[in-house]
């Protein structure tokens, strides 16, 4: 038989390719029915916990940057997506690859003549990194370590196996050379191509299609899960039935203007998890551990009954916001105050630090005497009135006022008591180990639309948006006009001192293209950065300014 006639790597590559769909939608079908793991979100969140984090960070920035040049909508929901599709994709190129090396092995030893064992050793190949990477980082799978393991390892080597057949029956149908392209073999060849397609499609689609029908909310798309023991468990948000403490505020916001508390729906998410870790709530215990004299636990019902629940209106960034992104929300926070909790837990007198660390890894530092000295550090339970999301850290996450999300474990499963700080998860990766929130103003709307016309006959438009400088307030923000002068805004009482503030200033109309510009200072008197910076490692400075023709 002639070279020409056996299945090329490239061949290899593309059934590997090609086969690799109806392994995924196999995976997917039995993570959403069975609560087995879907591989590819624990390889890819595997290779952000390994991988340095300079790289980390650069692939990061380039989603983001991807997503507003080409404005594909809500940073932290389509970061996520494109997350999950590059971890799919990932796993097409892994498979390409082995499914050429399978072929070329095949190719050059003519002897391998239908044995199964060079497929089934290619699925294994990569099955079995596969399934220690799962054993070691997947949060969500349901079924017991071997069970996930053995799973991936079966549907690999059938991968595996089902790509070697194809390799044989190529080449046993391979049109010998010198033959017209419609001789038997041609179109015995032909017609298994299509089969083989229709067969993949096939899987593929039913598959998916039992995937989605059965996706019960438990493994890759958690739903929020209240606590079904609790009888005062609410089920619609506080801000639902309640009024906002500065609902009083004569100032109307400028038309456009975001709205003063984030709807759960919008806050934005920042994890390193592809999928968030779904914790019931009764396998989940608090524990605190290290420089305490007797270790201790407790229960989500404990912190909620135990401790005078504490409400905070609460602005929350990520340090990775650029000036004016979207990964910023406020909402109302409610939790125990971390120095009420801590009266229970006899720490020793070596103690200076808790080191907190969450169901996914991540972890960070807080002093004690921050904790101590600030009772807003609190351990969060619930936000606008409802259970925390699976997503947001159910059941808990902290509190720490004017610090950057990074600072701010979600998912907390213990609380170790320290005598030395280190740094935790994203200082390790490079980031400000203090990650104090910027001092930030945000231009939302040049509302035209509410041009109206004072007494004297002078049109006003409203200009308006947010500022923000964590806990320590905003005394002023103005806005400038083209290279005009800077004019104070008036300002909302804000929801309360660690949430953003809603400004509005109504400018003079004057038609043509405008440039508007917005700066704030803190209380203190201290003035926003307006040097242009990027958010790394400090978190992003600069002047947001839009561009208008009015
Ligand atoms: N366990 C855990 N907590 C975490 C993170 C994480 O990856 N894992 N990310 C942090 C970061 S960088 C931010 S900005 C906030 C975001 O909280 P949110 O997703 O509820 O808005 O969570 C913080 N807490
Ligand atoms: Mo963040």
């Amino acid at each position: 038989m002639t070279d020409q006639s056996k299945p090329t790597e490239w061949t290899g590559a593309w059934v590997a390719a090609i086969l690799t769909a109806p392994l995924l939608a196999v995976l997917f079908a039995a993570a959403q029915w069975v609560g087995t793991p879907f591989v590819p979100f624990d390889v890819f969140d595997w290779m952000g916990r390994v991988l340095p984090g300079p790289l980390i960070t650069f692939g990061i920035d380039s989603i983001v940057a991807v997503i507003r040049a080409f404005d594909l909508g809500s940073t932290s929901s389509t970061a996520k997506l494109a997350e999950q599709i590059m971890a799919v994709a990932g796993l097409f190129v892994t498979n390409a690859i082995a499914g050429a090396l399978l072929y070329a092995v095949l190719r050059r030893r003519p002897s391998i003549t239908t044995s199964l064992m060079p497929g089934i050793i290619t699925g294994l190949a990569v099955g079995l990194p596969v399934a220690l990477i799962t054993l070691a980082v997947n949060l969500n799978a349901t079924q017991p370590p071997f069970v996930n393991a053995l799973w991936i390892l079966l549907t690999f080597a059938a991968w595996g196996i089902a790509l070697s057949v194809v390799y044989f029956r190529l080449q046993a149908t391979a049109p010998a050379a010198g033959t017209a392209p419609n001789s038997l073999e041609a179109i015995d060849r032909r017609n298994f191509i299509v089969r083989l397609g229709t067969a993949t499609a096939a899987v593929t689609v039913v598959g998916a299609g039992l995937g989605s029908v059965l996706n019960t909310g438990t493994s890759t798309n958690p739903q929020p899960q209240a606590a079904s023991t609790d009888l005062e468990s609410p089920t619609s948000p506080w801000s639902a039935s309640n009024t906002l403490p500065n609902a009083n505020d004569p100032l109307i916001p400028a038309a456009g203007t975001r709205p003063e508390l984030t709807p759960l729906a919008e806050h934005y998410r920042i994890d390193i998890n592809t999928v968030p870790p779904t914790i019931r709530e009764s396998d989940w215990l608090l524990t605190f551990t290290g420089l305490v004299d007797e270790p201790v636990e407790m229960t989500l019902a404990d912190l909620k009954s135990n401790y005078e629940p504490l409400h905070q209106f609460v602005t929350l960034s990520c340090i990775s916001n650029y000036i004016a992104g979207d990964l910023i929300g406020t909402t109302r926070w409610t939790g125990a105050s971390l120095r009420d909790v801590l009266a229970d837990v006899p720490l020793k007198p070596t103690a200076k630090y808790l080191k907190i660390t969450a169901a996914d890894n991540f972890d960070e530092f807080i002093d004690l005497k921050t904790v101590f000295d600030d009772p807003r550090v609190m351990l969060t339970y619930a936000w606008d009135g409802l259970p925390l999301e699976v997503k947001h850290g159910f059941p808990l996450r902290i509190y720490i006022p004017d610090h950057f999300g990074m600072k701010q474990p979600k998912w907390i499963t213990s609380i170790e008591a320290v005598e030395e700080w280190q740094e935790g998860w994203w200082v390790r990766r490079g980031w400000d180990p203090n990650a104090y929130m910027r001092a930030t103003s945000v231009i939302d709307t040049v509302a035209v639309s509410d041009t109206f016309t004072a007494e004297d006959g002078q049109q006003f438009v409203p200009v308006g948006g947010i500022a923000h400088a964590g806990d320590r307030g905003i005394s002023k923000v103005e806005v400038q006009v083209d290279d005009g002068e800077w004019v104070e805004a008036q300002l909302r009482q804000p929801l309360s001192e660690t949430t953003w503030v809603i400004w509005r200033y109504d400018w003079p109309f004057q038609s043509g293209n405008h440039k508007f510009s917005v700066r704030c200072t803190e209380s203190n008197g201290t003035a926003q950065n307006p040097n242009p910076a990027g958010s790394r490692p400090s978190g992003a400075t600069g002047i947001h300014s839009v561009f208008q023709s009015v």
